[in-house]
């Protein structure tokens, strides 16, 4: 096996855009109305569409997931300290510095990588205001635990489902779990809207104040009532989400045959371990492709891999790696325990390329690619072609009796 370079570089995501002629079409009304922000007709459309789409009134879109987070902690009127994960992108814990909160970061769970409920509830002081948990990956958190401890303990329980939408436990759309989720709609998510965010909650009265929030806090002309900011969807923004979702069962539907490929593909190598099979009644998205890599059993580091892929023009990434607490701006937040299980993973991590217009060829080859530069699969039919061997057994072992094989 000797597999070449991609021609072209394929990165970790790439964006669904629909047909041009459609998008034109669409913009022909924005063009005649002469509207481009500011609550146009497209946006409340949308806004309308998503009502619809997750069964709820309680919804406000943003122009990022960012912003939205951070007028949802605004508006929810947070403060004090707030337990989170280290395992995220920076913008979760940044929307808490934004809103002077302090970031209590605890460990994760091994399976899915989602906040682990025992150090969330180890690590409530007297100063604890609220949970912010993320469906990383778009895995669900263990929503029951979370929410008892929550119940509990009087607080306030928020998720950063930016990777989850359309995901659902038990035909329930997840956004409806905990007091508010905030969803991204970026242009490197499953589903997108160039740039956007949404916030769905559980309160209906908070969306007077979400929607003074991205809006300066203007009433009318005359009269600000809250310190806002802007936020604001545009037209443009609200049109492209509007038509990618027309085509949401189509791309969940080329991820999950990518994401079985993968698993087909990869299942036999040393030393790669996927996240363990999500219950069965969650209905999932593919929103990414995570691996874990064992350097001891593959023969290379995840770092090792990842620059070795890049050679061969397959670009994927570590997220989230480095672990938020380590980075410059977090270093200095203590940790109130340790946090072994995030630093294994975001030491062995990888996302591999999943987009739904990657061809089930090219995941193939990016399979082949990786399995050529597994040292130890090289060695192992090295080996069982000089013996003769027709068949080699790389059954995986358990590492540490967590890991779940597929
Ligand atoms: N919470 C969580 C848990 C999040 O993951 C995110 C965002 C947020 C909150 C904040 O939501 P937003 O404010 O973004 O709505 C990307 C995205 O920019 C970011 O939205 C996302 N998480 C994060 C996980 O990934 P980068 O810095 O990795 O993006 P970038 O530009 O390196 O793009 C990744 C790859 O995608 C590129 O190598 C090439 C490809 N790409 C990218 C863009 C922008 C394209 O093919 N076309 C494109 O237009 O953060």
């Amino acid at each position: 096996m000797n597999p070449k370079p991609f021609k072209s570089p394929i990165y970790v995501a790439k964006p669904f855009l629909p047909p041009i002629e459609e998008f034109q079409e669409g913009l022909k009304e924005i063009w005649n109305n002469a509207w481009l922000t500011n609550n146009g007709p497209v946006v409340q459309r949308y806004r309308e569409a998503l009502c619809r789409h997750f069964d709820t009134d309680n919804l406000c879109l943003f122009n990022n997931g960012t912003l939205a987070l951070q007028i949802a902690l605004q508006g929810m009127q947070i403060s004090g300290e707030v337990i989170t994960t280290p395992f995220t992108f920076v913008a979760t814990t940044h929307a808490l510095f934004w809103n002077k909160c302090r970031p209590v970061f605890v460990d994760i769970e091994p399976h899915h990588y989602t906040l682990d409920p025992a150090q969330v509830e180890a690590a409530i002081t007297p100063w604890t205001s609220a949970i912010l948990a993320v469906h990383v990956y778009g895995h669900p958190c263990q929503y029951d635990a979370l929410a008892a401890i929550a119940r509990k303990h009087n607080l306030r329980l928020i998720y950063d489902a930016a990777h989850a939408f359309d995901v659902q436990v038990g035909g329930v759309p997840i956004g409806k779990f905990g007091d508010l989720s905030m969803f991204s709609f970026h242009s490197t998510k499953l589903y997108h809207s160039i740039e956007g965010g949404m916030l769905v909650f559980a309160d209906a009265g908070l969306l007077k104040t979400f929607d003074y929030l991205k809006n300066f806090g203007f009433e009318n002309e005359e009269e600000v009532v809250m310190p806002g900011t802007n936020a604001k969807m545009n037209e443009f923004q609200a049109l492209m989400g509007l038509q990618v979702l027309r085509h949401l069962p189509h791309l969940i539907e080329r991820r999950r045959a990518i994401a079985e490929c993968y698993r087909d593909q990869l299942a036999d190598v040393p030393g790669v371990y996927f996240p363990a099979r999500l219950p069965r009644n969650v209905t999932y998205n593919y929103a990414y492709f995570p691996v874990e890599i064992e350097e001891s059993e593959f023969g290379l580091s995840r770092d090792e891999l990842y620059a070795k892929l890049k050679e061969f023009n397959v670009h994927t990434r570590r997220y989230f790696y480095p672990l938020l607490c380590d980075l410059a701006c977090y270093r200095s937040v203590p940790l109130s325990f340790p946090i072994p299980v995030a630093r294994r993973v975001a030491r062995r991590i990888l996302t591999l390329p999943i987009f739904d217009s990657l061809a089930i060829d090219d995941v193939e080859r990016i399979c082949d690619i990786l399995k050529a530069l597994c040292p130890a699969l090289v060695r192992r039919s090295q080996s069982s072609r000089a013996s003769g061997s027709e068949r080699i057994n790389l059954g995986k072992p358990v590492v540490n009796g967590i890991y779940v094989a597929d």
